[in-house]
């Protein structure tokens, strides 16, 4: 089968996880590599093998033959780059946070849409090993009907060391890590009727939140409450980037641990699973649940790609996620439940 010849738009932190996670997965070569500041390219450009650099996308796309374009650049800036690939009627891949609005990545979907080219986010956190064991017990029936979960990320590992621009965000908790888990909060207990948050800053040297807890009614009935932190908190056992969520449900409960273990409760007494992530050599050890989870989720976009199969984070799918997102700052600021329906 061909390969699909794609461009990666930017050489930040993450840029390089996405390439070796293609790498990982083979059937795309990666033939051009744009960023503004051209070093960072041609550094990755030559760990990774890839033959053309540049420093102005449009002459990339014009020049180079693509089958898609992966943009990995800072939110800020996904509209532009996705706009210039749909206009050169290329399917996209984008990173998440889709945009830094709901307007701006309902504006994305539609240019996409009327350029007749797929849209799809590269949304890894549900699948993450773990956390798709959780959905496979749920689906399963094994604890019945959930109707309260609690899903937690809560850490003080320092992410600005390898992310600064996260310390200049105005919005920071809630659209770089929120988005990822109120995602997953609609992967397993699909969509929110009504959504209250509260947010507040720990660092003194941020600009946005490092704390938010989103509380979502949703349309199962079940109550779903997110706790998101990045503070200094000094937890006995801090767990970077481990999800930990609790379910009960009718006729059961379940858990998921740090250290991945999946515990599920019934009448029957409690069965003990360990649901680890696979690791790669390629993956930051301390990123290694996230960077793992880049493989599954860029697998199921090129399944997609070829038209094998549907991909899960579709963008006009992900657009309900980052609604979850805006909403949650909405009603911190306005101290009230947002209503969806
Ligand atoms: O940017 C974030 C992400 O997508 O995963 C973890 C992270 O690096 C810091 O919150």
């Amino acid at each position: 089968m061909n390969e699909l010849r794609f461009a990666a738009f930017g050489a930040g932190f993450w840029a390089k996880f996405q390439l070796a996670g293609w790498r990982e997965i083979g059937g795309t070569k990666c033939v051009a590599i744009y960023n503004r500041t051209r070093s960072k390219a041609e550094a990755l450009a030559r760990e990774f093998g890839i033959p053309a650099v540049y420093d102005d996308p449009e002459e990339l796309l014009c020049t180079e033959k693509l089958d898609f374009a992966d943009v990995i650049t800072d939110v800020d800036t996904h509209a532009r780059f996705v706009k210039m690939a749909a206009a050169h009627k290329l399917p996209v891949i984008c990173q998440k946070p889709l945009a830094p609005s709901l307007e701006i990545a309902e504006e994305m979907v539609r240019a996409c849409a009327e350029a007749g080219v797929p849209l799809y986010v590269n949304e890894n956190w549900r699948w993450q090993t773990p956390i798709r064991e959780v959905s496979r017990i749920l689906a399963s029936g094994e604890i019945g009907k959930p109707f309260r979960a609690r899903l937690d990320m809560i850490s003080g590992f320092p992410v600005y060391v390898n992310q600064p621009f996260l310390k200049e965000l105005k919005q920071f908790i809630l659209t770089d890590l929120g988005s990822h888990i109120l995602d997953v909060a609609r992967f397993l207990f699909g969509e929110a009727k009504t959504l209250y948050c509260q947010t507040s800053r720990v660092h003194a040297d941020i600009q946005g939140e490092d704390v938010a807890t989103v509380m979502m009614d949703m349309d199962s009935g079940a109550t779903v409450l997110v706790e998101l932190a990045y503070a200094e908190n000094f937890l006995e056992r801090d767990k970077f980037p481990e999800t930990c969520i609790f379910v009960e449900a009718e006729r059961g409960s379940l858990e998921l641990t740090l250290d991945f273990g999946v515990r599920v409760t019934t009448k029957n007494g409690t069965l003990i699973r360990k649901a680890p992530p696979p690791r790669f050599a390629w993956a930051d050890p301390a990123y290694d649940i996230v960077h793992s989870s880049i493989v599954p989720c860029q697998a199921n976009l090129l399944h997609a790609l070829r038209g094998e199969a549907e991909a899960e984070t579709r963008a006009d799918d992900n657009l309900k996620t980052v609604r979850l997102v805006f909403a949650a700052y909405e009603s911190a600021e306005r101290n009230r439940t947002v209503r969806f329906r």
